[in-house]
């Protein structure tokens, strides 16, 4: 590392020139002194820490930052911008490294949160744990103290052991030490990040590292751009037919999509993989639209009916957790007779973690879907109609229920009301993306707002985490362009609300709807911790910020200003009042909450 000069050498040189010219001298002598030192250099080119990290990321196609500013970073940021990075600015660290999952999991390419040291860092953490939680490719970048004296706890500014903190949190972390190692530093994040199973990577970059320079030649030579960062899988032969088989000699056979599906980007052969079987499917809340939820094949409206019904089930990157009651009990019918499940995963260790997997299909999607459709041959015998048709009467008798519901005009609106309106606006602009956290919000919303692309609905996922809403929809506004509609309980907006001021500041095409019923799941309740300010006016917090604000009471004026807004593409909030009775606690997911499980 002796090539490197670090900025403490280098100032020591400069002080010890300095004070040999300029013991006896006044000002003037100081001035001519730094002149005749800078002609004496020698004329090597050199690069900078800054720099490095920079044209590393540009190397590898990494054109975006989000992140928040302070010493070091705010240097970092502006030189970024200056050689023509995206740069989004946060108000918080936690909704900047929300917004680089999300972009993580809308481009396949790692997003980067960029953050200060020990404050900062911690609070990108949680997007970060988040990110990996739920397999979305992230890096954070944090500045930190430097090592001598983080080691030896001599108290720095915003002094933390991060690394330590950041390894059981993420898929990887890395510290760099070294200018010339920042070109590794960087590929091995975006490698960890990206390859097998997709998660959040740290990445540690003492204050230090940045003003180290080195040989501008060297320093280029030590980049590079990873070659193949996400490798296929391919599945094995015997795999892919011991799936076949068993899916052939299904009776009442079920796919289930989860967002690594579609994450995975394989759409086209996951759509034709479930319509040469004519297989049922069900979607999970974001891999809805991989196919049209108005498909004929959704077996979405008959959700509790087919995971009881069903006698093989073909997961497609979606995992047996809570959110399919880990595969067992009455949800899934376990005591009628044994379930068998076949599962696509890049993970191998994901298997068997719940219950037995009977055919177990390891690779990434896109080869295991498309060994799958290869021994689908033009005898493949669809699923009984027995089947197919049972699913589509349920179906059919709670779509005709839900139209009642959803057509019922209210005073004030309730959840089905104000969502008929939203579920039409989605209809009509199917490029929109829809954001969308809470809890009856949530609920509510995944079951009655359709969804008609992939990769268009992104929300609290597999925590169930507040707070996701305003990064990831500054995310799906500035990696795609496309208008976002983030549907939020009032709660769940709470807490990541000021962002409201950076979408304004970047004048993005995002209309926040609140579903303001005055509180916490509802505004009535015995116990005050979930009751809010009655009558809050969220919509006077964009309109502060120059964005526009309406106060929404009406199914009819909701509409009306939602269908503006999407086409105005300018930041709006609909302050969406709904009756505050109408939620219940922990919207749908009751069985969860010891208090209320106790009442049933
Ligand atoms: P959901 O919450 O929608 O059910 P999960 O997050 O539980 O989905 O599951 C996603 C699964 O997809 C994870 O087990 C992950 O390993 C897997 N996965 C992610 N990307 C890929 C990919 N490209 N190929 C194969 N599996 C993937
Ligand atoms: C980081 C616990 C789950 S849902 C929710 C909270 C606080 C808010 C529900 O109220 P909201 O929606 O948003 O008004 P609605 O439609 O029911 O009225 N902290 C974190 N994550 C979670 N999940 C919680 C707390 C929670």
């Amino acid at each position: 590392m002796s090539s490197v000069r670090t900025d403490k050498e280098a100032s020591t040189t400069l002080d010890d020139a300095l004070k040999s010219k300029v013991r006896t001298a006044d000002g003037d002598s100081v001035v001519r002194a730094l002149k005749q030192i800078a002609e004496d250099a020698p004329e090597a080119e050199t690069i900078d820490g800054f720099h490095l990290v920079i044209d590393a990321l540009k190397l590898n196609d990494i054109d975006t930052i989000f992140g928040l500013p302070g010493i070091p970073i705010t240097d970092l940021t502006r030189m970024a911008q200056a050689e023509g990075m995206r740069v989004i600015s946060f108000r918080h660290e936690q909704h900047a490294g929300n917004a680089a999952a999300a972009a993580g999991f809308l481009t396949q390419k790692p997003g980067i949160c960029l953050t200060v040291s020990a404050p900062g860092f911690l609070n990108g953490l949680t997007a970060l744990a988040n990110a990996t939680t739920n397999c979305f490719p992230m890096i954070l970048i944090s500045g930190s103290s430097e090592r001598e004296i983080v080691d030896l706890q001599q108290g720095d500014y915003e002094e933390m052991d991060q690394l330590a903190i950041a390894k059981p949190l993420c898929k990887a972390a890395f510290r760099v030490l070294h200018a010339e190692d920042i070109g590794v530093g960087i590929a091995r994040a975006i490698r960890s990040a990206l390859s097998g199973r997709p998660g959040g990577v740290y990445l540690d970059l003492p204050a230090k590292l940045f003003a180290q320079t080195m040989d501008a030649a060297a320093g280029k030579k030590s980049l590079f751009k990873v070659v193949d960062p996400a490798p296929r899988q391919i599945p094995a032969p015997d795999a892919v037919k011991r799936a076949l088989d068993l899916l052939k000699g299904a009776k009442k056979p079920l796919i289930l999509l989860g967002k690594g599906a579609a994450y995975a980007q394989a759409d086209a052969d996951i759509r034709a993989l479930v319509e040469k079987t004519g297989i049922p499917y069900l979607p999970m809340s974001m891999a809805k639209g991989l196919l049209p939820d108005t498909h004929v094949q959704s077996a979405a409206a008959a959700r509790s009916y087919v995971l009881q019904e069903a006698d093989v089930v073909l997961l497609v990157g979606a995992r047996l957790n809570w959110l399919l009651s880990h595969g067992k009990g009455k949800t899934w019918a376990q005591d009628k007779g044994a379930k068998q499940f076949i599962q696509i995963d890049i993970a191998p260790t994901e298997i068997d973690s719940n219950v037995p997997i009977a055919a177990p299909v390891i690779g990434d999607i896109g080869s295991c879907v498309a060994a799958l459709l290869g021994g689908i041959g033009s005898n493949w015998v669809k699923p009984p109609a027995e089947w197919t048709g049972a699913i589509a009467e349920r179906k059919d008798k709670n779509l005709s229920k839900m139209a009642v519901t959803l057509a019922a005009r209210p005073s004030p609106m309730n959840f089905h009301s104000a969502l008929s309106v939203i579920r039409d606006q989605v209809k009509a602009r199917p490029d929109a993306i829809v954001v969308n956290e809470g809890a009856n919000t949530l609920d509510f919303t995944r079951s009655i707002v359709d969804m008609y692309e992939p990769r268009k609905r992104l929300d609290v996922g597999t925590w169930g985490i507040m707070g996701i809403g305003m990064g990831f929809a500054v995310a799906a506004a500035v990696v795609t362009g496309k208008p976002v509609i983030a549907i939020e309980g009032d709660s769940a907006f709470g807490f990541s609300g000021m962002e409201v001021e950076t979408i304004c500041r970047y004048n993005l095409p995002i209309c926040i709807v609140v579903f303001n019923n005055n509180g916490v799941y509802r505004g009535t309740a015995d116990v005050a911790p979930t009751v809010f300010v009655k009558n809050a006016r969220y919509d006077k917090l964009m309109e502060a910020f120059g964005g526009v604000g309406v106060n929404a009471t009406t199914a009819d004026e909701l509409q009306k200003a939602l269908t503006e807004a999407v086409a105005s593409g300018r930041p709006t909030l609909l302050n969406a009042v709904i009756d505050e009775t109408a939620g219940t606690e922990s919207g749908r997911i009751t069985s969860l909450n010891p208090s209320t499980a106790k009442k049933k």
